[in-house]
């Protein structure tokens, strides 16, 4: 080799090793998978971000949905009758519980499942109601106003209408429970994280069958929105790690690596932590997270910016389809 030659390789050789210097993602721990969905060949049916977008817009329309709410009850009347379109079985879970101010709610935990007797299953659970109050609202006279809630978490349990509607058309083979839990927004930090969540609380404890179990479950928060950023919840990663890992990397390789982040965030009380703790079933929050906000949440968080103006399609096909990936796989 002539010096020139061994010159110019050698420049080839330093010009690789800073692109690769240059591709290294700054936060993310260095085995995400590359993104490969050029060759990437799926085998779920295709999840309609339009249909799903319809769902989100069909329970706003019933206004405010807080428990003891006539949206409230119109609402969950109407989740009954959707899912029971789809749906091999859907059971109505009613109690009454305590709020944080000592009143009684009547509260709604509705359970839709296909293949009830199989005993591989996946639990797939969203909250249905509102928050009475945008105590996040920029402005203190909005701070005692119920919110829309579009995203909060209506989009969850869109996803979960446009999942069971394809699989009425395409059954799933292993078993699938969709949980709308009630009465997860009335909490108030300051009264202690457990005036969450309240109706997963119940659910963890009364499960609507004696020794009901699945294998794991993946919780919905806040699924829609515009620039929605999905990272590593603590609580997720400190239960349930591998399932993290197997719906990331299904994200990745379905392409949607512009909401799926490897990095590990802060841990969050949710219904997805009782699910855990209580129910014992090993369960993921996928849910919004931002960098940018003190809340750590999205800006339009607990305001009555938490409306349909909010809503990406894109985001909620993000979500629905790569779950419609890891379900129909597990039945492979
Ligand atoms: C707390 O603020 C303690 N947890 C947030 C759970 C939540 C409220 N997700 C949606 N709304
Ligand atoms: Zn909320």
């Amino acid at each position: 080799m002539k010096p020139f030659n061994i010159f110019k390789t050698a420049v080839v050789f330093v010009f690789f090793l800073s692109i690769s210097a240059c591709d290294e993602p700054s936060k993310k721990p260095a085995d995400k998978p590359v993104d490969t969905n050029i060759s990437y060949k799926q085998i779920s049916p295709v999840f309609n971000a339009d249909s799903a977008y319809n769902w989100v817009q069909k329970q706003v329309d019933f206004g405010p949905r807080f428990c003891n709410s006539s949206g409230h009850t119109a609402c969950g009347n109407y989740l009954v009758d959707e899912f029971k379109r789809f749906a091999d079985e859907v059971i109505e879970q009613k109690a009454v519980v305590k709020n944080f101010d000592g009143k009684n709610l009547n509260i709604k935990n509705i359970i839709a499942s296909f293949n009830p007797t199989a005993a591989k299953r996946v639990l797939i659970s969203a909250h249905w109601d509102s928050r009475p109050y945008a105590d996040q609202d920029p402005n203190p006279e909005n701070h005692n106003k119920p919110i829309l809630a579009a995203d909060d978490a209506a989009s969850g349990v869109a996803v979960m209408l446009e999942m069971a509607r394809q699989m009425k058309a395409v059954r799933p083979e292993i078993g699938i429970d969709f949980i709308c839990f009630d009465a997860e927004d009335l909490g108030k930090s300051n009264a202690g994280n457990d005036t969450y969540c309240l109706g997963s609380q119940y659910w963890s404890k009364n499960k609507h069958k004696p020794g009901y179990k699945a294998d794991y479950g993946i919780l919905l928060d806040m699924v829609g929105a515009f620039n929605a950023h999905f990272i590593w919840e603590g609580y997720s990663v400190e239960y349930a790690e591998p399932i993290l890992r197997k719906v990331w990397d299904q994200a990745i390789q379905l392409g949607f690596s512009n909401n799926f982040y490897y990095y590990k965030g802060g841990s969050i009380t949710d219904d997805h932590y009782y699910v855990n703790t209580l129910a014992g079933i090993p369960t993921i929050d996928i849910i919004h997270y931002s960098e940018n906000t003190e809340t750590r949440f999205a800006p339009h968080w607990h305001t009555l910016g938490d409306n349909m103006s909010v809503i990406d399609r894109n985001t909620l096909k993000a979500v629905g389809q790569t779950l419609m990936e890891v379900v129909y796989k597990e039945g492979k």
